[in-house]
């Protein structure tokens, strides 16, 4: 399983939790070793993909006797954590877990915060071995891991590491860097162009693409857009083409407040606007401004990324154009892009995917990318990478 890859259900399958359940179902190992119960664990918490949000998704399974005897996974915040869905769902089927092992994606918590600990309830269920994926980067949990070896439960933590991470990369990003995980959909063609000169860009790609491109919406947290992407297209910004129980927050960077008070990006709240100075008077009560103005009088983009991780933002989505795109390259705030390249030559001259006010002075200065992924949705091809990060010592010297 890559969780880097596509979402569930993009590309036109269905969302709904019984697709997920009958995919997560068809995966139950007959074997009975740690790393496919693992991989089964990290199934279950998939189907938290869209709602867990700002929480992360967690999986469990317990098994006694190589088979699998409790199982359960995170389904929002405020609900139980996996663990305790999974010790529920035991005991629900007069299931015995003394002795048991539980197969879990993050390391128990050890803290009470909207539920009580589970390292607790763990302990209290007689459990016998905790198999965790990876260590909890929330700072606040302290070590739930050492919590339960004390109450002398075997611990191992780490099987399946990258995939448990990369389920969570915005949630870890956030824990780990204060940002979220930044991650930018295009659409362009062949050529990578993003819209003709006089900024036309409906539709370069196809239908099936603009429904995978849904699903990526559908586990974001929050989506971004410029206003000039508002006064151009006036896109809703809400996930449609996926079932979905939650919307991510819409996010409009719009420095003069120039947003239309009938911008459909604005309709029914969940909108946010940041600018660089004062709110528009006529947009309706309900849009909340965020006033974070740079020393050019821009929008300071970080400061938005970082107020958007502390109101528990883990993965932004980005639709913007090549002005915005282009801001957040240049600042190093973007970590991965989903590109939609048409089978079409648009030629020059026509819009990039990043603009910049100056030519880059040398290849040198480029932005280098790591694949992810190459694919094909309906006619086109989806490409998804990453941002190769400089190390600390390379930008201080280069
Ligand atoms: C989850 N689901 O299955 C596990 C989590 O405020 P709370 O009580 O929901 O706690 C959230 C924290 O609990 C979360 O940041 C993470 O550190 C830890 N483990 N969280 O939402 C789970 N196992
Ligand atoms: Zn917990």
């Amino acid at each position: 399983m890559s969780a880097a890859g596509p979402p569930r259900g993009a590309n036109g399958a269905s969302n709904g939790g019984s697709a997920a359940a009958d995919a997560a179902s068809s995966q139950i190992p007959n074997a009975g070793d740690d790393r496919s119960f693992m991989a089964y664990a990290l199934a279950l918490a998939e189907r938290g993909l869209y709602t867990t949000t700002p929480n992360p998704r967690v999986g469990c399974v317990i098994v006694s006797e190589r088979r699998i005897v409790g199982e359960g996974w995170h389904a929002r915040a405020g609900d139980a954590h996996a663990e305790q869905a999974a010790l529920t769902d035991a005991r629900d089927k007069g299931n015995d877990v003394r002795g048991a092992t539980m197969y879990v994606t993050l390391e128990p918590c050890n803290r009470h915060g909207r539920t009580p600990p589970c390292v607790d309830a763990v302990i209290r269920a007689g459990i016998g071995r905790v198999v965790a994926a990876m260590r909890d980067p929330n700072p606040v949990q302290g070590n739930g891991a050492a919590r339960l070896r004390d109450a002398g439960i075997l611990v191992d933590v780490g099987l399946l590491e990258h995939e448990a991470t990369e389920l969570n990369v915005g949630f870890v990003s956030r824990m780990t860097r204060g940002l979220p995980w930044v991650r930018s959909k295009i659409a362009a063609s062949f050529d990578g162009r993003t819209a003709l000169a006089n900024g036309d860009s409906r539709w370069i790609t196809g239908a099936d693409a603009r429904a995978d491109g849904h699903a990526w919406r559908a586990r974001a947290c929050a989506i971004v857009t410029g206003v000039g992407t508002v006064l151009r297209d006036d896109p809703a910004l809400t996930v449609r083409d996926v079932a979905t129980p939650r919307q991510p927050l819409r996010v409009v960077v719009d420095r003069d407040a120039d947003t239309p008070v009938g911008a459909r990006v604005l309709a029914d709240g969940n909108a946010v606007v940041a600018t660089a100075g004062p709110r528009n008077d006529r947009w309706p009560a309900a849009v909340e401004t965020l006033a974070l103005p740079n020393a050019e009088g821009r929008v300071d983009l970080s400061a938005l990324l970082r107020e958007l991780a502390q109101r528990g933002v883990n993965e932004v989505h980005v639709e913007a154009g090549a002005k915005l795109n282009g801001a957040l390259m240049r600042a190093g705030l973007v970590d991965e892009l989903v590109v939609y390249l048409a089978p079409a030559v648009i030629g020059d001259p026509a819009r990039g995917m990043f603009e910049s006010p100056e030519p880059l002075g040398s290849l040198a200065a480029r932005v280098n990318l790591d694949w992810t992924s190459v694919d094909r949705i309906g006619a086109d091809l989806r490409i998804v990478a990453r941002v190769r990060k400089l190390a600390a010592s390379t930008v201080a010297h280069g």
